[in-house]
């Protein structure tokens, strides 16, 4: 899953992924159309669409892969192993079109092998990132935890990486540290202009992000809720390619 991201990223000079955090199909697709040949991989949350339909669902994933896009479903799932695997299906059925998902390691290691478990369900392999750091101000994981969930995650051949705090570059410093070169690290809270968010998110400067360690730099408002999407995602993977090279 890594070798795929990173063929996608050098193919496109963009360590951006995508937080395509829009409520309706058409704003989802227009931004697509917008912004894919600057992004390397495209994040969802499925259940904030008003109007999804899983017709327009899978038009709009064909059209993701015509963009030679990875799709992650940013589900964070959280439940024992037996019920994430079975969250894997149901009326979104994320592991038919999703090659990647987030989790939280909060109740134990079978999370994984569950969301693993999902995917061999319909014959399909994908990657688990687990959220080893948050960009929310307050967030309860504690250096320890995220110790932990490293050691778990680094174990484990179902997690391709971690969700690190890029609004905090040394915290994610001491997590490439700890992480190695084994395993990816995505890093929300990021923006071009650095400080406080909406309701308790933080950001710092992608290309601090991508020297402290980051593989993928996770842009959402910064580029879908911009004037010019296009531009704006243009910038951000010129940062984050320039970033990596210096590293
Ligand atoms: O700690 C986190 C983890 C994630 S995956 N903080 C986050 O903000 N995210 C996600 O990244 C969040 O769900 C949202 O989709 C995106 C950040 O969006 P932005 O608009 O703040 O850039």
């Amino acid at each position: 899953m890594a070798k795929r991201y990173m063929e996608v990223a050098c193919r496109k000079q963009s360590l951006v992924c995508l937080a395509a955090d829009r409520s309706t199909m058409a704003g989802l697709n227009q931004l697509i159309d917008e912004v894919g040949q600057h992004i390397a991989a495209l994040k969802t949350h499925v259940d904030l669409i008003d109007d999804w339909t899983a017709e327009s669902w899978a038009a709009f994933c064909t059209k993701a892969q015509t963009s030679d896009l990875l799709i992650f479903e940013d589900r964070k799932f959280a439940d024992i192993g037996k019920i994430s695997r079975n969250q894997m299906a149901g009326i979104y059925d994320i592991r038919s079109w999703a090659d990647l998902v987030t989790a939280h390691l909060i109740s134990g290691p079978d999370i994984v092998d569950g969301l693993q478990a999902g995917w061999t369900d319909v014959n399909r392999h994908g990657g688990v990132l687990l959220l080893a750091q948050m960009s929310s101000r307050g967030n309860l994981l504690s250096p320890q935890y995220t110790t932990l969930v490293v050691e778990k995650g680094k174990a484990h051949d179902g997690v391709f990486g971690f969700i690190g705090n890029g609004s905090r570059p040394n915290e994610l410093r001491d997590l490439r540290k700890a992480v190695g070169e084994g395993k990816m690290i995505w890093t929300p809270g990021v923006n071009l202009v650095v400080g406080d968010g909406e309701m308790g998110q933080r950001y710092g400067d992608p290309a601090q992000a991508v020297a402290a360690g980051s593989d993928c730099i996770i842009v959402g408002s910064g580029i879908h809720k911009a004037e010019n999407p296009a531009q704006e995602a243009a910038k951000y993977a010129a940062v984050s390619w320039q970033a990596l090279q210096m590293r």
